[in-house]
Order: C-alpha cells, then structure tokens, then sequence
C-alpha cells in the first residue's frame, strides 16, 4: 500500500512535468511565431568585418540578421547613426557618424571619426521592409584615431 502511494506520487510529478514541458513548447511557438509577425526585437546588427581605418575615419561594415531563421536582411534604410564611447566609461563623448550607402544587399557601412582612440558602441535606427516599427541596434567596436 505504501509503495503503491509512492508510485503514484512519482507518477503525478510526471504527468506536472509533461504538463509544464507543454506549456514551454506553447510559449516557445507564441515568440518564435511565423516569420510574417516580426517584431523589432526580431533583429540584430552586428559586425560583418573588423572596421578598416584610413585618414582618421573607421568604416563599420554591418549585417542585419533576422534573428528568428538567421537570415541576412537586405534593403533595409538605417536613416540613423550614432557613436560614442559608452563602452569606456565615456557616454557623452560622440562622434561623427556618417551613414554611407548599402555598396552590396545586406552590407550596411558606417564611417565614423573618432577623435580619440578606445571602445565606441555604435547605435542605429533602420526601416526593415515589411517591418512598421523602426529597428534598432548597437554594435561595439575598437577604433582608432
Ligand atoms: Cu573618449
């Protein structure tokens, strides 16, 4: 009879932990959802390349990934850039950041000029085809003078 109680008891914990790996799996559908409901937290700019230095300006190449299935994202319009030295501590010392044209679909370049060297987070603000909220991302960089 004891035994029984135990049996009985263990298997309830495993009928809570199907019931609770269900619930995950649900939850884990809602936010991964079909590709057509992105939402801007969906995104990620990172670098594509290390940034090439010329003439005291650094160019950032930047990807944008559709987080969800990993891919590449082209034709988006990054209408915004800022830099600055948050990562050193630095938040309110800004540099020029100049948004270049996509050379290449899914290349998004950056130039900036730096006025010291050190870690600069790079901020920016896109449109994304088929995606109304603005996307918006930050990468972190080394750059030099
Ligand atoms: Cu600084």
């Amino acid at each position: 009879m004891r035994l029984r109680a135990i049996a009985g008891d263990r298997e309830e914990s495993v009928n809570t932990m199907n019931k609770q790996l269900c619930a995950a799996i649900a939850a884990l559908g809602i936010v991964m959802g079909p590709a057509s409901h992105a939402a801007p937290s969906d995104y990620r700019f990172e670098l594509a390349s290390p940034p090439t230095a010329s003439g005291g300006k650094s160019i950032l190449t930047l990807r944008l990934l559709h987080m969800p299935d990993k891919k590449p994202v082209t034709g988006a319009v990054v209408f915004e850039a800022k830099a600055d030295m948050g990562p050193d501590g630095m938040p309110t010392m800004a540099a020029a950041a100049k948004i270049l044209p996509e050379a290449t679909p899914g290349s998004y370049r950056i130039e900036v000029q730096p006025d010291m060297a050190g870690n600069y987070a790079i901020s920016v603000a896109a449109k994304v085809q088929g995606e109304t909220e603005t996307v918006r991302g930050s990468v972190t960089t080394k750059l030099t003078k």
